[in-house]
């Protein structure tokens, strides 16, 4: 039986800001059983469990398949991460469908480089683009927002305000909103209910993401448009299955998306959207965030470049 499991840490192109912690690089662990991979990646600011407490859960578990038990992790990055690399893969996925791409950075940097980003698009803008809001000065965002709605009148926009405006400010926002260019609001408020009530009053559609991750209660309501599916906030992948059950009993949309892991875990992520929701584009668009990549140009792990961590003093096989 071969188990091993590594450490990475990328460097970010630029430092992101999650949740008030700014993050230089991207650390995490790649774990792999019998030749199949898995990433185990925590997200400073949005998991709960740190690096540290992944890698020693993960030790654990290895330690466990190498004595003939099943592995049972309890958080939820190692449960992502040991499923990927014990999953019974289908053999034929769909084609994947391009990530609708994510647009970073102050809006105000943002219109000033628009010129830029539409004539990278060509002739073709994206069908969607996301943007994050609740960030920066409303009256900023909702400018950079019609300018978008103006300039890419066939694109939808998608705006993620991780729950970051009490139920007034959200409402103040969404009343000045082009709603016909807009897809739909991740997360308004940090409280469902609040949400809802902002969907009521106003009439945008709204989107789950962290109350997903949360585990809180949540309930179909007409403008709720769709989930956000985050692996590895989320962990085992039949509690995604079950996410992905539920939206389609409701005529939910299904959006897989990225916690910023490694060209090898946004591997893994294409492949469950390509399973799971085959004609919606994916939110995996965070690549370019790293400067390097764990996998070669055909798919071998860089296992040299990377750090090996093992229970016993051999690495590489446990
Ligand atoms: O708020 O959706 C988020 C990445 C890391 C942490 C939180 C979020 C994200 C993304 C990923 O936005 C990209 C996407 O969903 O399009
Ligand atoms: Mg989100």
């Amino acid at each position: 039986m071969q188990l091993a499991l590594y450490r990475y840490s990328l460097p970010l192109r630029q430092p992101l800001m999650f949740k008030g912690q700014r993050l230089v690089s991207r650390e995490g662990l790649l774990v792999t059983i019998n030749g199949q991979w898995g990433e185990i990646a925590p997200l400073p600011g949005f998991s709960m469990e740190t690096l540290a407490e992944a890698e020693a859960e993960s030790l654990a578990c290895l330690a466990a398949i190498k004595r003939g038990e099943k592995a049972t992790p309890t958080l939820p990055s190692v449960q992502f991460g040991f499923d990927c690399a014990q999953r019974q893969w289908p053999a034929n996925l769909p084609a994947l469908l391009p990530p609708y791409p994510l647009l970073q950075g102050a809006p105000a940097a943002l219109i000033a480089n628009l010129d830029n980003i539409l004539a990278g698009w060509e002739a073709l803008p994206p069908n969607r683009i996301k943007l994050k809001v609740a960030r920066y000065a409303m009256k900023e965002e909702l400018a950079l927002i019609n300018q978008l709605a103006t300039r890419l009148p066939a694109t939808q926009l998608i705006l993620d305000a991780n729950g970051g405006w009490t139920r007034e400010e959200a409402q103040y926002v969404c009343a000045c909103l082009p709603l016909e260019h807009i897809d739909y609001l991740e997360e308004p408020c940090a409280a469902f209910a609040d949400s809802i009530a902002v969907a009521e009053a106003t009439g945008v559609s709204i989107a789950l993401d962290e109350t997903l991750s949360r585990g809180e209660a949540w309930h179909y309501h007409p403008q709720l448009k769709a989930l956000v599916i985050k692996p590895t906030l989320i962990g085992s992948l039949s509690a995604c299955e079950a996410l992905v059950k539920r939206a389609r009993v409701d005529s939910l949309r299904v959006v897989i998306s990225s916690s910023f892991e490694s060209d090898l875990g946004l591997g893994l992520l294409s492949r469950l959207a390509s399973e799971w929701a085959p004609h919606e584009p994916p939110g995996l668009d965070t690549d370019h965030w790293l400067t390097e990549r764990v996998t070669t140009a055909t798919g071998e792990v860089k296992t040299n470049s990377l750090h090996c961590l093992d229970l016993n003093t051999e690495c590489s096989y446990l």
